[in-house]
């Protein structure tokens, strides 16, 4: 029987389920790049150009271990431009008895695949993704056991059933989690661990041409790209990781510094995202780590958590709540971004830095994202959609089913607190206190209003009283909804004044200011 196995950009893995217990002769791998997936959103040019240039080595890899692999080029000029297009054209090439896929990691990519037996007359087995560690039935049955669905009770059930970081029935230290010891802020370091940088190969470049021919109207910058782009070098990035920045993550996860794009985060998730890493081998990496006496346990148990915890609840709560997730909107939020998001061109330095360097390199650290560009967003209202297609635009790791749950859920608040109890929103003080962005404004932190005050301290009083309907009965902003009452009712007027001047500015085209 010949068989069909469509892999797609975010599947390049050797255990994917759709390859498992196919005989290479009987079986053809097809790959496709295709125009529908890389401009579905204005991906920045680095992120087309890693997974263009990480699947061309993948199929390669997949030939050298004995596969037929069928490969379609963005330039080939018969090219139908979707994946179901190019399944169309490789069942009339190859007259498969039937099609096997992996199931695919978005909403969008699953209706196209479900139309397929149909639509080709042929049987198509759709296989679940085994490298995720829950399946989409575990998370259910996990869900159907909670009133709220909390991260952490979810996250403490993957570590009882993997067994990582358990001694026995209890967690590694006594303790489920090591949070409150990751909050420190950083000092330029000479000696902080930097990724290891892999120079563009003739596969690579003739991708970064292809790139910058076909997609001089999106994001980002092509300039010195260094992504891994095999899983052999991506596993050199991970050992780096596990010798020189794993015993310092946790001390550090949320610090920011001018300039340091990557302190001591392992810049692993494009590799885990596409395929090249496997997300459970990495954290049993950690533990040994931590078991041999190597790295901490908070910094170990953060790691886990970040890909246990994190990762597998996110995909979980993508797919639970359905393809209209995408459209929830809690705050009634519809202000544009800024067009500063595309530029990096802003007075405010923490803006400037963590957007500038998404543009250069397609990433930026959580903390960036959550507290920076995030909490920005969400203090001025921005459109929790648009914030959604910008995060999912620009950012290397992008892939729908987790960007859209962190930004539009966890970042935006659009789901009303499904999967965080509070918005994620700070004045200028938390930034200040994690970072050395403020010493190096123009804006001074310390003030709220007139010329020079950091924009963030007006925007974060301001969004807490227009929200007060929404917002006044939850528990964990009672104490800055008490703060905020103990005004007068002159500087709450001032304050929102200021606010106000901001957004009419930002509104008219201006970067920042007043
Ligand atoms: P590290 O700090 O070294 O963390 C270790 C690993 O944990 C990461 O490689 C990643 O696989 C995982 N991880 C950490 N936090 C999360 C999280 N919140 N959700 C899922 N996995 C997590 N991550 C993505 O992989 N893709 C995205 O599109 C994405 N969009 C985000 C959007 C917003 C608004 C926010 C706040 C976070 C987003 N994240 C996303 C999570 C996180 O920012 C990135 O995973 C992390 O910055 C990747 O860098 P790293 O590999 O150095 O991570
Ligand atoms: C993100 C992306 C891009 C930019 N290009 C391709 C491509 O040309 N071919 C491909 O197979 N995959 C690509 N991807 C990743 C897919 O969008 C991703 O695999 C699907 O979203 C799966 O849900
Ligand atoms: Fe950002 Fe305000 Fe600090 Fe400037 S002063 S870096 S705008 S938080």
């Amino acid at each position: 029987m010949k068989t069909l196995i469509p892999v797609l950009g975010d599947q390049l893995s050797f255990d994917l389920s759709s390859l498992d217990g196919a005989a290479p002769a009987d079986a053809v791998v097809l790959m496709m790049e295709v125009a529908d997936e890389t401009t579905y959103v204005r991906h920045h040019r680095k992120k087309i150009a890693y997974i263009l240039s990480a699947m061309r080595h993948h199929a390669a890899a997949l030939v050298q271990a004995g596969w037929h692999v069928d490969y379609v080029r963005l330039d080939d000029p018969d090219n139908a431009g979707s994946f179901t297009g190019e399944v169309a054209r490789a069942i009339a090439r190859h007259a498969p008895d039937r099609i096997v896929v992996t199931e695919a990691g978005e909403w969008r990519v699953a209706a196209m695949i479900d139309a397929w037996e149909t639509l080709f007359g042929l049987p198509v087995d759709i296989r679940a993704d085994t490298r995720f560690v829950a399946s989409h039935a575990d998370f259910e049955t996990w869900a159907a056991t909670r009133k709220e669905l909390t991260m952490e009770w979810f996250y403490r059930a993957m570590r009882a059933r993997t067994g990582l970081l358990m001694d026995g029935a209890k967690p590694a230290g006594d303790r489920w989690n090591f949070d409150k010891e990751n909050r420190k802020p950083a000092k330029a370091d000479l000696l902080m661990p930097r990724p290891l940088s892999f120079p563009p190969d003739a596969i690579t470049q003739e991708v970064l041409s292809l790139v910058a021919d076909r997609f001089a109207v999106h994001p980002g910058s092509l300039d010195d790209f260094d992504y891994a782009v095999t899983a052999a070098d991506a596993a050199r990035q991970a050992d780096a990781f596990f010798a020189h920045a794993l015993p310092q993550f946790g001390d550090y996860e949320d610090a920011m510094l001018t300039g340091e794009r990557f302190l001591w985060h392992s810049i692993l998730s494009p590799y885990i995202n596409s395929g090249l890493l496997d997300p459970l081998d990495l954290c049993r990496r950690a533990e040994a780590e931590y078991r041999a006496g190597r790295a901490p346990l908070n910094s170990v148990e953060g790691y886990v958590r970040q890909i246990l915890g994190w990762r597998e609840y996110m995909r979980g709560i993508y797919w639970r709540e359905g393809p209209t997730y995408v459209d929830r909107n809690f705050l009634d939020h519809h202000r544009p971004l800024p067009a500063f998001y595309w530029t990096g061109e802003t007075d405010m330095h923490c803006l400037a830095e963590a957007i500038g360097q998404t543009l250069a390199t397609a990433h930026a650290h959580h903390i960036q994202r959550l507290m920076v560009t995030g909490n920005f967003a969400l203090l001025i209202g921005a459109d929790p959609k648009a914030v959604h297609e910008w995060y999912l635009e620009v950012y290397v790791d992008a892939y729908e089913w987790v960007e859209l749950p962190n930004t539009l859920g966890m970042s935006q608040f659009g789901d009303g607190g499904l999967l965080g109890s509070k918005p994620y929103i700070s004045s200028g003080a938390y930034i200040d206190r994690m970072s050395d962005y403020c010493r190096r404004c123009r804006y001074d932190v310390k003030q709220r209003t007139g010329p020079d005050a950091c924009p963030f301290n007006a925007l974060y009083w301001d969004f807490l009283a227009r929200h007060r309907d929404k917002l006044g009965e939850n528990r964990r902003l009672a104490m800055p909804y008490r703060t905020w009452a103990k005004q007068s009712k002159e500087a709450q007027a001032a304050t929102r004044r200021q606010a106000a001047t901001f957004l009419d500015h930002l509104d008219a085209g201006g970067d920042a200011g007043y």
